[in-house]
């Protein structure tokens, strides 16, 4: 495969065009032109973030759940020319329904199977590209940067989850399917970039937290940055994670958990996801106060330090410290302020 130079948003918007060139058409050099991009249906993100509509519900897979302006099309980078949902940074298959063609990817709807498998490839290759764009892979050591191995199957409960034996992540159809959420996806695929920076990461409760909360604060970013690069609407409260995946079990505003609360360390309650709240918090003030881009790349660089069992203690100290290395003395404070308003012990 050709090595892809990295898309601006100048580049994605003419991707569009560009595909109005019969698909394969050779050259005139007579080389064998890259696959086509094919333009899949995809949720922006998801349908409640993008639509504020906080009464949609998922009525039992429906395809009239949603209205037709929940969908975008959107390119499907970096396959492999295979056909299948198969490329640089995921690879998908499916235990329910058949697999999706890429020859089909514009026509699916929620009911179909086949969009999970969709919204798997896009959403998982879209968190790899944001990495990429960082410098991660390149400037910066890769985090995750390979083929992502993604299993979508019934599993009945909601309960997706990264498998760190074949560091493979599951997604499952519990309520509304977990893969038509783009912010489960991305938190599931934030699990494997921690695995793959840290072999086997998250082995002590505060640990366990971090894994969740960044997970969280990823697919918020993700999302964010997609809603940014593409235009799509974006009409929920940012800190608020899976708008969609949560109507099935949450209140409105619907959140599965939300990034922005005011746990601090004494709040613990001894549940990653809970405690996790208290870490997230700390990573989107960092975000508040020095921009999406330095705080993210401070915030991945420094988890290539994180021991597998660490303390918050512990991994605050080396983001500060990495702060520190990276962007110098105000941005070290930067962040020490945000570990230091969650009152993480040894923080001052
Ligand atoms: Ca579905
Ligand atoms: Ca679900
Ligand atoms: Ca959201
Ligand atoms: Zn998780």
């Amino acid at each position: 495969m050709t090595r892809r130079t990295p898309r601006g948003l100048i580049a994605a918007a003419t991707a569009t065009a560009a595909l109005l060139a019969p698909a394969g058409a050779a050259s005139a050099s007579g080389a064998v032109p890259a696959p086509a991009e094919p333009q899949a249906r995809v949720f922006m993100v998801n349908p409640v973030q993008s639509s504020g509509d906080q009464s949609l519900s998922d009525a039992k897979d429906s395809a009239d759940a949603v209205p037709a302006s929940s969908y975008a099309s959107a390119a499907l980078r970096n396959l492999d020319g295979s056909g299948g949902l198969s490329g640089r940074w995921a690879y998908i298959r499916s235990e329910t329904g058949a697999p999706a063609k890429t020859a089909d990817v514009g026509k699916y709807t929620r009911h179909d199977d086949q969009f999970e498998q969709v919204m798997a490839y896009f959403w998982v290759n879209e968190a790899q590209e944001y990495l990429q764009g960082l410098g991660f892979g390149s400037e910066l050591p890769g985090a995750n940067n390979r083929a992502q191995p993604v299993r979508i199957n019934q599993w009945g409960a909601d309960n997706s989850f990264f498998t760190d034996k074949k560091a493979e992540i599951r997604f499952g159809k519990g309520g509304v399917d977990d893969a038509e959420d783009a912010e489960v996806i991305v938190h599931e695929y934030g699990h494997a970039v921690h695995n793959a920076q840290v072999p086997g990461f998250g082995t002590s409760p505060e640990a366990g937290a971090i894994g969740e909360a960044f997970g969280d604060y990823l697919a918020v970013e993700v999302g964010a940055h997609a809603d940014a690069r593409y235009g799509w609407p974006l009409k929920a409260d940012l800190a608020c994670v899976a708008d969609w995946d949560s109507v099935a079990y949450s209140a409105a505003p619907h959140c599965l958990r939300r990034i922005d609360g005011n746990k601090v360390y004494g709040d613990r309650v001894g549940e990653v996801h809970a405690d996790g709240e208290i870490w997230s918090r700390a990573l989107l003030d960092i975000r508040g106060a020095l921009g999406a881009r330095v705080a993210d790349r401070i915030i991945v660089n420094a988890q290539f330090g994180f021991a597998p069992d660490t303390s918050f203690e512990n991994a605050a100290l080396t983001t500060i410290a990495t702060a520190q290395r990276m962007y110098g003395k105000s941005a070290a404070d930067a962040v020490r302020a945000a570990f230091k308003a969650r009152e993480i012990p040894g923080i001052q």
